[in-house]
């Protein structure tokens, strides 16, 4: 078999590329390690930035999206009694989009089966080969047999735990990481939310985010140990741990049911450079990683996707090879930042183990200036609904 560009990885950094690049009549196969059922079955990214609300209606697959998707134009950050509402239509004259990742890698594989896009689900040992040569190709088994693709690009969208970050020899790679000492426990229930926006809320017990799918699906989290365990938690201690979170008024109104879904996720910041190895490229979690806190995972990938689709169109279309050149320049530029503003949101909001008295007032004092500063609040603003590409 031979494509143009062979995708492995069909999450939605995969998947939206290849929406891109047969938009463009660049021919693509996913290559997909699990089943579709699977892939949709994970609870993950809520928020969408501007630019990957923009690239999912430029691909074709924004009409659910802007049917059933919440437009939030602010949100809160509550710490101890404090609370500041940061308005990002005042501030960054935008909204944020509230849609699941769930939601979105639906409507990107509708979207690529109407338009007859391959993707071959359930392939196992994935292996890239000669990526440093004009000539890349890919082996994997499926169904007991080895198969072979031949291509002109690899994308390597195949997140943290994927092949095609390893491929790229250890002296050529760099890597950057800071694990974080504690998790995020989170909830999904069939309630409707407890405020029309998002509450990033910190407290002396620890952190606590109320998030939404939509007027009757809530997304709760709140901060855990490290080494905890969903099976830890009744619904009943989950819904009380985040009361103790949130400022009174919003306690008293909660509504609670039965959790949907429970999970933790740890937290982590990492970022690999460069993002280019020869005809390999990696986007999304295969190269970078962020803490939840400010969702820029999901975004960072679209931003990486962006980058790409735009150096491969120009590459196929008029033979220019400027993009691909400067591809992981120009994608690290943008997640390092965004990689930044994760740090910044995490470190400000959670109460951390070895966490001293100094550490302490110096959230406190971050906090006040957010306050009493618009200048602050147009920086978080302008981070949270995205920065330009
Ligand atoms: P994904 O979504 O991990 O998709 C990668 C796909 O590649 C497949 N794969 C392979 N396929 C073929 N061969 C191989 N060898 C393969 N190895 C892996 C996998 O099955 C998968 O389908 O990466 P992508 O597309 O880059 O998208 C990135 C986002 O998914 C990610 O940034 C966010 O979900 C991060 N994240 C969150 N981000 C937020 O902004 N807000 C959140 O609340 C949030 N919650 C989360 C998260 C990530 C989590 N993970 C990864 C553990 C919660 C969790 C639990
Ligand atoms: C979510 O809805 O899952 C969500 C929202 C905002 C975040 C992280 C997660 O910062």
């Amino acid at each position: 078999m031979r494509t143009q560009v062979l995708i492995i990885g069909g999450g939605p950094s995969g998947l939206l590329l290849g929406q891109h690049l047969s938009n463009a009549g660049i021919e693509t196969i996913v290559l997909e390690r699990k089943t579709k059922d699977y892939v949709l079955g994970r609870i993950r990214a809520g928020v969408l930035e501007i630019g990957t609300v923009s690239q999912l209606r430029d691909v074709g697959a924004g009409a659910r999206m802007d049917a059933e998707g919440m437009v939030h134009d602010g949100a809160v950050i509550s710490y101890g009694d404090a609370q500041i509402r940061i308005d990002f239509a005042a501030h960054a004259d935008a909204a944020v989009m509230i849609y699941g990742q769930t939601e979105m890698t639906k409507d990107l594989y509708d979207t690529r089966e109407q338009t007859g896009g391959a993707i071959i689900y359930d392939v196992d040992g994935v292996e890239i080969h000669d990526a440093k040569t004009s000539a890349p190709y890919v082996t994997y088994q499926k169904d007991g047999t080895e198969h072979r693709i031949d291509c002109d690009y690899i994308a390597g969208c195949d997140g943290f735990h994927g092949v095609s970050r390893q491929t790229i020899p250890m002296d050529v790679r760099k890597e950057y990481e800071k694990v974080y000492p504690f998790g995020w426990l989170g909830i999904l229930s069939e309630t409707p939310p407890v405020h029309h926006e998002l509450i990033y809320a910190s407290s002396d017990i620890g952190f606590g985010l109320c998030s939404m799918r939509n007027e009757n699906l809530s997304r709760y989290y709140i901060q855990c140990s490290i080494d905890d365990h969903p099976d830890n938690w009744s619904d009943g201690a989950f819904w009380d741990a985040l009361k103790r979170r949130l400022p009174q008024e919003h306690a008293d109104v909660l509504i609670t049911g039965p959790s949907i879904e429970k999970s933790i996720a740890p937290l982590r910041s990492f970022v690999c450079e460069p993002m280019q190895w020869g005809r390999l490229f990696l986007c999304g979690d295969a190269a970078h990683i962020v803490p939840p806190t400010g969702a820029k995972g999901l975004n960072t990938a679209a931003s990486d996707v962006f980058y790409l689709a735009d150096a491969l169109r120009r590459l196929y279309r008029d033979g220019d090879k400027t993009g691909v050149e400067t591809y992981s320049e120009r994608a690290l530029s943008r997640v390092w930042k965004a990689e930044r503003f994760s740090w910044w949101m995490t470190s400000l909001l959670h109460q951390f183990p070895d966490q001293t008295g100094f550490d302490h007032r110096m959230q406190q004092a971050e906090v006040a200036f957010l306050q009493s500063n618009v200048n602050a609040q147009k920086v978080l603003a302008q981070n949270y609904v995205g920065l330009p590409y």
